[in-house]
């Protein structure tokens, strides 16, 4: 089916769906974006991507993109102004499968260790987790030694689409993370979130109701 404009089901504070929000505006792709609550998803969206996560790129000519980083690619290479796709994709790609992959499995355990766990008794973190996911972390810590950005002197892809999962690491425990652990990612990261870009990609819409007009966002 065609519609008149693309069209995004995305959540606000997801991880996927920030770097798809992301990858669509620095290409200056206009869509319509259907704000979708996770417990209650559209049956329009699960018609369109049966797998039910966010995000989903419902295109005008119909295909379907329901893979955040495939959001971005498409996007880049729809309008790249900035070179995002300018380092050599295969590092992109592995940076990217390490954050999405072993990191987000132990972000999501360090931070809904009880969903996780069938000790009543046990702390609201899994600090055993976040030491995993640290692990990790000084491998990204250790490339901002010699580069400001992942890969070089410029922002690519591949911190696109890394550091809205950090974001989410970094709000579980604020005051642990400000201490200086790691102190190229606190920079790194802080730039990112004060960036034009990312809070241009951060309003808050009501959630999606068909039949309802297309809504103006709003700022917090
Ligand atoms: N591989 C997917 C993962 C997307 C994903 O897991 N999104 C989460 C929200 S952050 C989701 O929709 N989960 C389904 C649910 O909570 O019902 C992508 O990169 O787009």
């Amino acid at each position: 089916m065609t519609t008149q404009n693309h069209i995004l089901y995305s959540f606000r504070r997801c991880p996927y769906a920030i770097r798809a929000r992301l990858g669509l505006k620095i290409a200056g792709i206009d869509y319509e974006h259907r704000e979708v609550l996770l417990r209650d998803k559209p049956a329009e969206m699960l018609a369109a991507s049966p797998k039910g996560s966010v995000p989903v790129l419902v295109l005008k000519d119909g295909r379907v993109i329901d893979e955040s980083f495939d959001i971005m690619v498409w996007a880049l290479q729809t309008h790249d102004p900035e070179n995002w796709l300018g380092p050599d994709m295969e590092v992109m790609l592995s940076l990217t499968q390490t954050i999405q992959g072993p990191f987000v499995e132990h972000l999501n355990r360090y931070k809904y260790a009880s969903r996780y766990s069938t000790d009543a008794g046990r702390a609201s973190v899994d600090l055993s987790r976040r030491a995993k996911a640290c692990t990790i972390l000084q491998n990204f810590e250790n490339l901002l030694t010699s580069s400001p950005y992942l890969m070089g002197k410029k922002a690519s892809l591949a911190d696109y689409a890394v550091f809205p999962f950090i974001r989410q690491f970094a709000a579980v425990e604020k005051n642990w993370w400000d201490e200086p652990e790691f102190p190229n990612l606190h920079t790194w990261l802080a730039q990112f979130l004060g960036s034009a870009i990312f809070n241009g990609v951060m309003s808050k819409y009501p959630p999606y109701a068909p039949d309802e007009q297309e809504v103006n966002p709003t700022f917090s």
